[in-house]
């Protein structure tokens, strides 16, 4: 039987990449912000609709570079979710600021906004909430908190690379958006990621820190890391974003198609996407109900089928943050951090393995 991971990275044709790279073998510039990497700043950012848009090496240093180019005191606190992947709360703690965790809501996964203003206090200097597979945030309320109490707004975007909202790109709302180009994403440059941004002025902050702050060649103007994307990464973007509609397309098919036989399974819930928005479809998110969620997920391994359970456990309860924060209750998130599946999901995925999927998903848990 074929073995189906949670995700299989999405690729061009060989030769349609290794003739796109064959430019490199006689410029020999491979890195340091080469003329792909100009190219594909440029596009995303159209694709994006974003004002302002810079590529780091991955969504990771994205999100971390763009806290840190915020310039926050050490020791401030940052309201943001603990269900989500562990880069987002590394990011926080990794600049010296304070992770407040706040509740999610049941129906969607994103950020409770009733919950996130009792968690304000002096030292709150920034949110930074979570667009999770690719739903998008109240985006609205969240920002009338910030604006009340000066908060900046970083949201985690590493999952709703394409996602809009009546015609407005995910990257238009908050101060800045990151995003993750991971081989695991809907669109990928193998490593990569972006930041997207408002300020004018954190285009050259981000260049600092991703390039050691290097103004000239005799000239640092400031402390900086290395988070450039390469050139092979950068001609992978380009490719992979001619067919990144397709793509899209493609995976919407499938989550139709596993929707009309899941919906048949009494023992599962869905996430709700609202029906105002551009969907990309970047993961199959499934609720599973009376405590079997990890029954499910070993039957599906024993048939060879690896769903995940992004995300469990709740970033705060991981062995590093355990008790070092303030323990707030989370109900809700832990909720669906016990109860949630991420099956199997990517655009070539055959729909006969959709169909096997179910099977195993209707012996474990019955019909309605
Ligand atoms: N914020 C959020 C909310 C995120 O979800 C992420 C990343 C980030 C920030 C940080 O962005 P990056 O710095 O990663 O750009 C994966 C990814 O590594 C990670 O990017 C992603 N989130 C997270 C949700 O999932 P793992 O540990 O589950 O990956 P792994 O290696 O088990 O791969 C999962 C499946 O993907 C494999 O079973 C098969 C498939 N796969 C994987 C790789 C590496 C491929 O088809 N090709 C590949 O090259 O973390």
């Amino acid at each position: 039987m074929e073995k189906i991971l949670v995700t299989r990275t999405s690729m061009p044709s060989y030769e349609e990449y290794t003739e796109a790279i064959r430019p490199l073998w006689s410029s020999h510039w491979l890195t340091n912000m080469g003329i792909y990497h100009t190219e594909l700043e440029t596009k995303l950012k159209k694709y994006l609709k974003a004002q302002g848009l810079s590529l780091m090496v991955n969504g990771h240093m994205a999100l971390e570079l763009t806290i840190q180019a915020m310039d926050f005191p050490r020791g401030s606190e940052v309201i943001t979710t603990p269900f989500t992947f562990i880069s987002t709360t590394h990011a926080i703690v990794r600049n010296g600021l304070t992770p407040v965790f706040c509740d999610v809501k049941p129906e969607d996964g994103t950020m409770d906004e009733s919950k996130i203003e009792p968690l304000v206090t002096d030292h709150t200097v920034a949110i930074v909430p979570v667009h999770v597979y690719g739903n998008i945030c109240n985006v609205e309320a969240i920002q009338k908190i910030a604006d009340k109490y000066g908060l900046k707004v970083i949201y985690d975007a590493a999952h709703a690379f394409g996602v809009e909202r009546q015609g407005h790109g995910i990257a238009e709302y908050g101060d800045a958006s990151v995003f993750s180009f991971h081989a695991t994403k809907v669109f990928n440059t193998i490593e990569g990621g972006a930041a997207a941004f408002r300020d004018g002025d954190l285009y050259d902050k981000l260049y600092n820190l991703k390039n050691f702050g290097i103004k000239g060649e005799e000239l640092v103007v400031g402390v900086g890391a290395n988070a450039k994307m390469n050139e092979f990464c950068a001609i992978m973007g380009l490719c992979n974003l001619k067919y990144i509609d397709d793509a899209i397309m493609a995976r919407r098919k499938r989550a139709e198609f596993y929707d009309s036989l899941l919906s048949q399974i009494d023992g599962i819930g869905f996430f709700k996407f609202p029906a105002d928005i551009r969907r990309n479809y970047s993961y199959y998110p499934v609720l599973i109900r009376n405590g079997k969620r990890d029954e499910l997920y070993e039957r599906l391994k024993e048939e060879d089928i690896y769903s995940r359970k992004y995300f469990y456990p709740l970033t705060s309860d991981q062995a590093c943050f355990r008790n070092k924060y303030k323990q707030l209750e989370l109900p809700a998130a832990r909720k669906l951090a016990q109860s949630v599946l991420v099956l199997p999901m990517y655009e070539e995925l055959p729909l006969e393995q959709i169909e096997r999927i179910y099977e195993v998903c209707r012996e474990c848990l019955g019909t309605c």
